[in-house]
């Protein structure tokens, strides 16, 4: 069979999990209108008659500010060698800049063909599109150019054939049916970040961090418990998080457990609590704890 691995670089917010999400049929990579979202080298899975593609979805290379932004960093460079083939993404509703150059440069290092894609083409008018075209050709030496939608899928299945037209024979690497390299706890902190990242506004998003403590069956039958905790680097964001009452933490649980019960197929009850872990984006040690 035909089998590799695929990165998806970018810098931050340009639609790289939701292009992860949208080739893997799952939901397997959390996705935000607030960049940075993505802090983990996230594994999704394209099993196809005798193909299997590992995507590799990557956090937003960017200017670090902290600790926790030059590990990012770091994770989404240590990704490029070791893979078959590159998906370096801009976003051409927000227009190509210097970040995306940034990026570019960057892939010009690495000898690993690369494939760009200017994504979100749903969200601006036609007209516009040649010109992006040729700003990130000019932006380096690409083995194709693909102008897609990660939201709407439009021409993703384009994207797929490329990719696997570069792909060596190889081995499964994953078992049919696996989708995802994370663990369901992984994942249960993931979708209750990504509510709060959706309610919260201003700095606040980048400041959690959320620990799943407890997953497993409840005493009533057909029940799930989880339990987690969300963490944040100032004490003045404890309130903020909770909000009057309890009324923001409560906001987040709701629209956690309608992800959550999908997922794990079940009736989930979730525990939700917030707990200050002081400057953590900063300390090596609290972003080994927090499992960064
Ligand atoms: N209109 C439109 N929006 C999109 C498309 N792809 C992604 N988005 C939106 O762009 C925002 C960012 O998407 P993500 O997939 O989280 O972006 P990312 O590149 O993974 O971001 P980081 O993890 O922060 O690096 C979200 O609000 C998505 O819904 C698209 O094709 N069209
Ligand atoms: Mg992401």
């Amino acid at each position: 069979m035909r089998s590799g691995f695929c990165a998806i670089v970018g810098r931050p917010n340009v639609g790289k999990s939701t292009l992860l999400n949208a080739v893997v049929g799952a939901k397997v990579a959390i996705t935000t209108p607030v960049p940075q979202t993505t802090r983990h080298a996230i594994r999704g899975v394209l099993h196809r008659d005798g193909m299997q593609v590992v995507f590799v979805d990557t956090p937003g290379l960017h200017k670090p500010k902290t600790v926790l932004g030059n590990r990012l960093n770091d994770v989404a460079r240590g990704t490029l060698s070791g893979v078959d083939v590159v998906v370096f993404m801009v976003d051409g509703a927000a227009g190509i800049g210097r970040g995306d150059a940034f990026v570019a440069g960057l892939l010009g290092e690495v000898a690993t063909p690369t494939i760009a894609v200017l994504n979100k083409v749903d969200a601006y008018a036609r007209a516009k599109q040649l010109p992006q075209l040729s700003r990130l050709a000019a932006l380096g030496d690409w083995a194709e150019i693909v102008p897609l939608s990660a939201a709407t899928g439009d021409n993703v299945d384009v994207l797929v054939e490329l990719i696997a037209a570069r792909l060596p024979e190889g081995p499964a690497y994953f078992p049919d049916g696996q989708v995802s390299d994370q663990t369901t706890e992984q994942l249960a902190a993931e979708f209750v970040r990504e509510q709060a990242i959706t309610v919260m506004r201003e700095e606040v998003p980048h400041s959690i961090a959320v620990v799943v403590d407890e997953l497993g069956p409840g005493e009533s039958e057909g029940v799930t418990v989880v339990a987690a905790t969300l963490y944040v680097e100032r004490d003045s964001q404890k309130g903020i998080v909770i909000g009057r009452g309890g009324a923001v933490l409560r906001d987040i649980g709701v629209r956690a457990r309608a992800q959550l019960e999908p997922l794990l197929g079940a009736r989930v009850f979730l525990d939700l609590r917030v707990k200050l872990m002081k400057e953590w984006q900063r300390d090596p040690r609290k972003l080994r704890r927090l499992g960064y």
